[in-house]
């Protein structure tokens, strides 16, 4: 990897606040005045209320329908205390939660105030029947253009678990993201139980606007060098982080001798983060959103749009004063400097204000713990994966444009949006005049769409290949896959795990290495898989699996979305 220049932020600004005023309420959780003091300045983004992080008050409700309105704007923001570019809904970054039980419909109203087109994914949700509402632009929509609305209107079915929703490019390193947790109507038996239920949202933090970065990562032209643009400022943890001096902290202010249940989500671009909270161990209890086996570790590493459960229990003394660091290290950026990749926030369950005395992360003393080791995943409820009986390889690449930037493959295809249509209408237009948008089996389409198209429910196998040196996270659309194994390495046809594979949505393909999905081709649609580092995603690194095009022939694609390919 080159990487040869700094990445130098465009704004510094110092923000002056207060951290403590000394007469908070004490609530749950409890953020930093910061918050308020930035809400007050107008066209300026702020911290969501205290709700936003707290779930669990709807469980139990009978099935029913729950309708937002989102409205996503241009404002400016400082997450990490410098001032920059964003792009949020309602005005708050994270974006508003959605919580819902298994069951329930969603009906969100997006409307777009921002110069840009934009779209709306639901990470992980099945949208079985209803794919024209995936919210991939380009893909399964054209984008909400200026001034306009889209309202996104699907059933979550069988889906539970903790999950996040978001802009589908680089608009949501901006801020266009929030979390979207869905209860399930029941957990196994035996599996643990908690007293709160908390969202904790991480991202890594650029100074630089997208736009900015993504044109200039293509083109490798600009003051900065294309290869390091990847590359974050910072972090933060529920919109609030640290850089170069600035001490705000998101605060969960908790009860002394209680279980949480803190719902770690990476709503990221790039980095990856190692989440733990000093002194406490955390019991992992899901994955993405399937629940799994509890394990006990001492943190857990989270790429990009992975989602984990975590239990802590609020009983320890170390710190006499009862505030502890929660910690969302950056990790994979490399040790760069004007990077804070020391990102913390707090827990407190004790009567004081005052920040924890720990100054690095001292674990969880005597306790012999270790990291979660991903390949000792096993879901609570085992699922046996069908044998599969269709099988392909996909290589990966990352290399230098001709004009010295950065570009990525899949089997020698760098992905390009289309501009005002999508797969799907291409697919659907296709079939209505009786003939097919792409042959059964590998294809690429309009240059640069490349696909894997099954007209029949088949169980396929993807062998993820790894070509780059680095980790990329993958994820795919409409689908749950089993892992079925992954190494550094080639693959040799054994290290499958055919018992109890976990499956979920979002999978690190190893340096240099491979990962094996299996999946079933039940969803008809069409399917994006990518690697979730948005700019990686934004040079090319996308193909599309499309699924029974005989019955997406059949959607009834809203006029809205029609209107909205022909502006
Ligand atoms: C709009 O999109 C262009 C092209 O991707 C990008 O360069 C620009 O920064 C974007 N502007 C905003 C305000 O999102
Ligand atoms: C970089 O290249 C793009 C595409 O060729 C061009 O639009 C842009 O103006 C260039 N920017 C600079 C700073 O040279
Ligand atoms: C950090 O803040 C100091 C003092 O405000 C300023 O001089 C310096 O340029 C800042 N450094 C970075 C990397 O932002
Ligand atoms: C928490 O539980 C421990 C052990 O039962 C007890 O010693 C301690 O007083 C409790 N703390 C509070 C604040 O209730
Ligand atoms: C704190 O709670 C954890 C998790 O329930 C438990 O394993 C541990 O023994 C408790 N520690 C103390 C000091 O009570
Ligand atoms: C990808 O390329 C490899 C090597 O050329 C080929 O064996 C494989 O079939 C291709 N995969 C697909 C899905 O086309
Ligand atoms: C395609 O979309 C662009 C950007 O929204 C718009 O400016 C242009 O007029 C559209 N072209 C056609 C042929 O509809
Ligand atoms: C084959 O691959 C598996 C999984 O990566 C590995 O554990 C094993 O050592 C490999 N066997 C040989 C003979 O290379
Ligand atoms: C999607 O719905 C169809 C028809 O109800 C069903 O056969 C199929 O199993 C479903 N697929 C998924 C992934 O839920
Ligand atoms: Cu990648």
């Amino acid at each position: 990897m080159r990487y040869i220049a700094l990445c130098t932020p465009l704004i510094i600004a110092s923000m002056a606040l207060a951290l403590f005023t000394g007469a908070e309420a004490r609530t749950l959780p409890d953020q930093s005045p910061a918050s308020s003091e930035l809400s007050r300045r107008a066209n300026t983004v702020s911290v969501p209320g205290a709700d936003n992080f707290v779930v669990g008050s709807i469980i139990g409700q009978a099935p029913t329908t729950r309708t937002y309105d989102f409205v996503v704007s241009e404002m400016e923001g400082a997450p990490d205390g410098v001032t920059k570019p964003m792009l949020v809904v309602n005005g708050v970054f994270p974006g508003p939660t959605i919580e819902a039980n298994q069951g329930d419909r969603l009906i969100i109203k997006v409307t777009n105030q921002m110069s840009n087109k934009t779209s709306i994914h639901w990470h992980g949700i099945p949208q079985n029947g209803t794919n024209y509402y995936d919210g991939t632009a380009a893909i399964t929509e054209c984008g909400i253009p200026t001034g306009q609305s889209l309202t996104y209107d699907f059933s979550l079915d069988d889906f539970s678990g903790t999950t996040w929703w978001h802009a589908h490019d680089t608009e949501y390193t901006d801020g266009i993201e929030g979390a979207l947790i869905v209860h399930p109507r029941s957990y196994p038996p035996k599996f643990p139980t908690w007293d709160e239920d908390l969202v904790v949202e991480l991202t890594d933090v650029y100074h630089t606007f997208s736009g900015v970065i993504a044109a200039e990562l293509y083109a490798g032209n600009g003051s900065l060098s294309p290869l390091f643009l990847e590359i974050p400022d910072s972090g933060a943890i529920n919109g609030i982080g640290q850089y170069n001096g600035s001490a705000n902290y998101f605060d969960f202010d908790l009860k002394p001798n209680k279980t949480y249940r803190l719902r770690l989500i990476h709503e990221g671009s790039a980095a990856a983060f190692r989440f733990s909270v000093d002194y406490h161990s955390l019991t992992i209890i899901e994955a993405d959103s399937t629940l799994i086996e509890p394990q006990v570790v001492s943190g857990v590493s989270l790429a990009v749009g992975q989602r984990y459960s975590v239990l802590i229990t609020t009983n320890q003394t170390a710190e006499p004063q009862g505030n502890y660091w929660m910690r969302s290290e950056l990790t994979t950026v490399g040790s760069l400097p004007d990077v804070n990749t020391d990102v913390r926030g707090i827990i407190r369950y004790g009567n004081s204000k005052s920040l924890p005395t720990a100054s690095t992360d001292p674990g969880v003393p005597g306790s012999g713990l270790s990291d979660l080791n991903t390949a000792t995943l096993a879901p609570a409820i085992v699922q046996k994966p069908l044998d599969s009986t269709k099988s392909y390889a996909v290589y990966f690449s990352v290399a230098e444009s001709t004009d010295g930037g950065t570009i990525t493959f899949m089997n020698g295809t760098s992905w390009q949006p289309l501009s005002n249509s999508s797969t799907l209408l291409h697919i659907v237009d296709a079939a209505q005049k009786g003939q097919s948008f792409a042959p059964e089996g590998s294809s690429v389409e309009l240059g640069n769409q490349f696909m894997i198209t099954e007209d029949s429910i088949e169980t396929v196998d993807l062998l993820l290949v790894n070509q780059d040196p680095g980790p990329h996270p993958f994820h795919l659309h409409g689908h749950t896959p089993f892992v079925m194994g992954f190494d550094t390495g080639t693959f040799n046809g054994t290290g499958l795990n055919t018992v109890n594979p976990i499956y979920r949505d979002s999978y690190i393909v190893p340096p240099a290495g491979w990962l094996l999905l299996r999946f079933v081709t039940d969803n008809p649609g069409i399917w994006t898989l990518h690697c979730h580092i948005a700019w990686h995603m934004a040079v090319g690194l996308l193909m599309q699996i499309n699924s029974l095009p005989s019955v997406s022939a059949k959607f009834d694609i809203p006029q809205t979305i029609l209107d909205q390919c022909r502006v």
